[in-house]
């Protein structure tokens, strides 16, 4: 499977939503009219009260959440792996668009272990200028296939006051 037009399309259009505003606070121009920046960085859940689980819109999840910003903390929170739990979840950063759209994990990294997202969860701090995309590693994907679990973030730079 390639890539579908509307993932492209999607995704085209938060890169351009991004460097459109990210555009607009390079010339200084006021942002009022805009969502205001936050001016500290932000510690956000994943998934809000769903936190990271099995058959959540994840995508939808963090297009409706954006913009995110640089240096923002993603907190990923999941139950360990027990009796009741035997495909525990984990958290990948996938290479580039098409890992994601087919949820191939071959030239992923494992960021967090199955282990890694109870207690306060697995802090991921975004900290560059660049599409992050997330997947869960369970099953060898088949969580981020068939249960929503993966999305991608493009954190905008913070306007320095
Ligand atoms: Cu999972």
């Amino acid at each position: 499977m390639g890539l579908t037009h509307t993932h492209l399309l999607i995704f085209l259009l938060i890169v351009c939503a991004s460097v459109f505003r990210d555009g607009v606070s390079a010339t200084g121009v006021s942002s009022s009219s805009c969502t205001s920046t936050p001016r500290s960085p932000r510690r956000i859940t994943v998934g809000g009260s769903a936190r990271w689980t099995f058959g959540f819109n994840y995508s939808t999840w963090a297009f409706n959440r954006n913009p995110f910003y640089v240096n923002d903390t993603l907190v990923f929170n999941y139950e360990p792996p027990s009796e009741k739990n035997i495909h525990p979840h984990s958290v990948y950063l996938l290479p580039d668009l098409e890992s994601f759209v087919n949820c191939n994990l071959t030239n992923g990294v494992k960021i967090a272990n199955e282990t890694q997202g109870t207690g306060k969860g697995f802090r991921f701090v975004l900290k560059k200028w660049k599409p992050y995309y997330f997947s869960c590693g369970a099953s060898d994907g088949y969580h981020c296939r068939f249960g929503g679990m993966k999305f991608f973030v493009l954190p905008l730079r913070r306007r320095n006051y």
